[in-house]
């Protein structure tokens, strides 16, 4: 059996107001956060946690996020990297559908394709506060048509294709990779754990926590539905990283982001 092995798919950078990094808490100024995705090598197949986001849709409905992204840093980049193609990868988990955690899914039609249930349903009726963040429709011809924006789509993308098997609460993905349900950011947001033969296990925050000092201090993004349960979302992150004994990587913090291994090395 081939042991687990966990890959970073550097994704670029954006740029938010620290007010939005932290709510209500700031300091305000620009704050440039890193987006990454996560390839798990495992003995069932090659599991893609999230893809990135979309650097001409961001430059289109978001340009004030100053998108920074190297071809490198595209799905087909950072997978070439590693001497892998976009169908190599057997199956997508998006951990929900903000434009930074989906932008990428438009490289892999033939992927199995999994999320809440909740997610595909809320990106075609968001909440008026959830419009941009739900903005980038290219990972559903469902939702894309639901929003009058099947122009996102690109060719080929079908309802087939884009169809989400849905689930709900806590699951294994595969033997080792848990998915941990912590609502809050959004209405269906996962954070993942991976479990490994000779490490200790990982826990991505995702968005429940951008930054550590996020997870430290339970101050969450500006971005949420329910701001409540997105705090209890980070307290049960604290308490599962313990339980595990787990080490935490979060989602949008640079300072941490730059002591992450990335490219051809892995976590394993
Ligand atoms: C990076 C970023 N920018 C804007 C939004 C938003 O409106 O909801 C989530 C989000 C983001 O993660
Ligand atoms: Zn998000
Ligand atoms: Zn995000």
């Amino acid at each position: 059996m081939t042991d687990t092995k966990v890959y970073l798919l550097d994704g670029g950078s954006l740029v938010l107001d620290g007010f939005h990094v932290f709510w209500n808490k700031g300091p305000g100024g620009e704050v440039r956060f890193p987006v990454y995705s996560i390839l798990i090598e495992h003995a069932e197949g090659r599991f893609l946690i999230d893809t990135g986001y979309d650097y001409d849709h961001v430059m289109k409905v978001l340009p004030f996020e100053k998108p920074q992204q190297t071809k490198e840093q595209t799905i087909p980049g950072a997978l070439g990297l590693l001497g892998l193609e976009p169908k190599d990868i057997d199956v997508v988990f998006n951990s929900h559908f903000h434009f930074d955690h989906c932008g990428g899914n438009k490289y892999l039609p033939d992927a199995k394709k999994i999320c809440h249930k909740t997610e595909v349903p809320q990106a075609c009726k968001p909440e008026p506060f959830e419009i941009l963040g739900y903005s980038d429709l290219s990972f559903s011809a469902e939702a894309a048509e639901a929003r009058g924006l099947a122009d996102q789509l690109l060719p080929g993308t079908t309802p087939a294709n884009s169809t989400f098997e849905g689930v709900e609460g806590d699951f294994e993905l595969a033997k080792g990779i848990k998915l941990f349900f912590t609502p809050g950011h959004s209405i269906g947001h996962y954070s993942l754990l991976v479990e490994f033969g000779s490490r200790k296990p990982i826990l991505f925050t995702i968005d429940a926590a951008y930054t550590e000092q996020s997870l430290d201090t339970l101050n969450q993004a500006s971005f949420h539905i329910d701001p409540v349960a997105g705090v209890r979302s980070m307290e049960r992150v604290k308490q599962l990283a313990q339980d595990h004994e787990a080490d935490l990587m979060f989602s949008h913090d640079m300072d941490n982001f730059k002591t992450y291994k990335t490219g051809t090395q892995f976590y394993g």
